[in-house]
């Protein structure tokens, strides 16, 4: 494995393999040092005042936590002078930030969850960033915020690079530019990612899967069924016994998976049913199931394919489902029974 830097590996998909463009390459490693910024932000915890609420809401109606305010600024500070984006989108922030006048626009779009899991800041475990980026369509309005939203609305498929950064005992960032999936282990004392997986593959088999259970009275019957029999284990009909996790981090589960297989569930329920589901589609479950995709698993709605959905909104919600593939065949098979 070639051991090096984000910035040699984002050089040879560029230079020597033609997958990305400089500019692209720029804004990858733009993000990764806001990542970095915001993974010392969280080291400091209450020693630098960053735990607990910020008082204000974002446009989920979910209170915001101070670090959600201080790592959405983080990323966009970082971003918005380059000349590599057209504008940015964020789930902290109800419509997108569009590049000020006094610096150049580029062809990127930039989507973020600044901090993701952020119900697990003050109890001290993992959470995450996680980012999707679009190429912006040729002509698109971007003379305010509100008419911006209108090129952000493409499918998963449309992707051009996609990944997160987990902020648990190491910072990982695992990205995809659509040539296989890679990590980066952030090494404190030179201040880089270096490389430290390549071509992840996803098991297509697992005894491993993530849900919350409390939510179990509200699930369709599909969902029912497979986790029901998960639940039998050897003596049902998937004859083995599975284990079960929910960080609720999507980011930490999710990487779990990356590393070791396993299914993740956050299905449609009748308590959400109205919403479309919990996790949102534009840079939650898109990003989310490029990676997965990209390195071998399989990631669906329960019914269709999550890259290939068509947006209509910018925070829009989907259920999800992703992870070892068979597993995920199983399950969406059951919804079309
Ligand atoms: P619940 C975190 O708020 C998040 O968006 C995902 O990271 C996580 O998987 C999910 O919500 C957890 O939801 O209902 O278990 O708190």
């Amino acid at each position: 494995m070639a051991q090096g830097t984000l910035a040699r590996y984002l050089t040879e998909e560029q230079r020597d393999k033609g997958v990305i463009t400089a500019d692209l390459k720029f804004l990858i490693e733009i993000v990764s040092r806001a990542c970095q910024a915001i993974s010392i932000a969280i080291g400091k915890g209450s020693l630098g005042g960053v735990l607990g609420e910020a008082g204000s809401d974002n446009v989920q109606g979910e209170a915001q936590k101070k670090l959600d305010v201080l790592s959405n600024e983080i990323l966009l500070d970082a971003n918005e002078w380059g000349g590599h984006l057209a504008a940015m989108a964020s789930e902290e922030m109800d419509l997108p930030h569009t590049i000020p006048h006094r610096y150049p626009q580029g062809e990127y779009l930039l989507l973020f969850d600044p901090l993701d899991g952020s119900s697990n800041i003050d109890v001290n475990v993992s959470i995450g960033t996680i980012f999707s980026v679009l190429k912006c369509p040729e002509g698109a309005d971007l003379s305010s915020p509100e008419a911006a939203e209108a090129a952000f609305l493409q499918p998963g498929t449309a992707q051009v690079a996609a990944g997160y950064a987990v902020y648990g005992p190491t910072t990982l960032l695992v990205l995809t530019v659509g040539d296989g999936v890679v990590v980066f282990t952030l090494d404190r004392e030179h201040g880089h990612f270096v490389l430290t997986q390549d071509n992840v593959q996803i098991p297509a088999d697992t005894k491993e899967f993530a849900i919350n259970l409390s939510n179990q009275r509200f699930w369709e019957a599909p969902v029912q069924r497979y986790v029901a029999e998960m639940q039998q284990g050897t003596a049902g009909p998937l004859g083995k016994d599975y284990n079960m996790r929910w960080v609720a981090s999507m980011v930490a589960d999710v990487h779990r998976i990356m590393t070791r297989g396993g299914i993740f569930m956050y299905p449609l329920d009748s308590k959400m049913k109205d919403k479309g589901g919990k996790l949102r589609l534009m840079y939650e479950a898109n990003p989310m199931a490029f990676l997965v995709e990209q390195a071998g698993g399989t990631a669906t709605t329960g019914r269709q394919r999550i890259l290939e959905i068509m947006p209509n909104q910018l925070h829009q919600r989907v259920p999800v489902i992703l992870g070892s593939k068979n597993e995920v065949d199983r399950i969406t098979g059951y919804h079309a029974a």
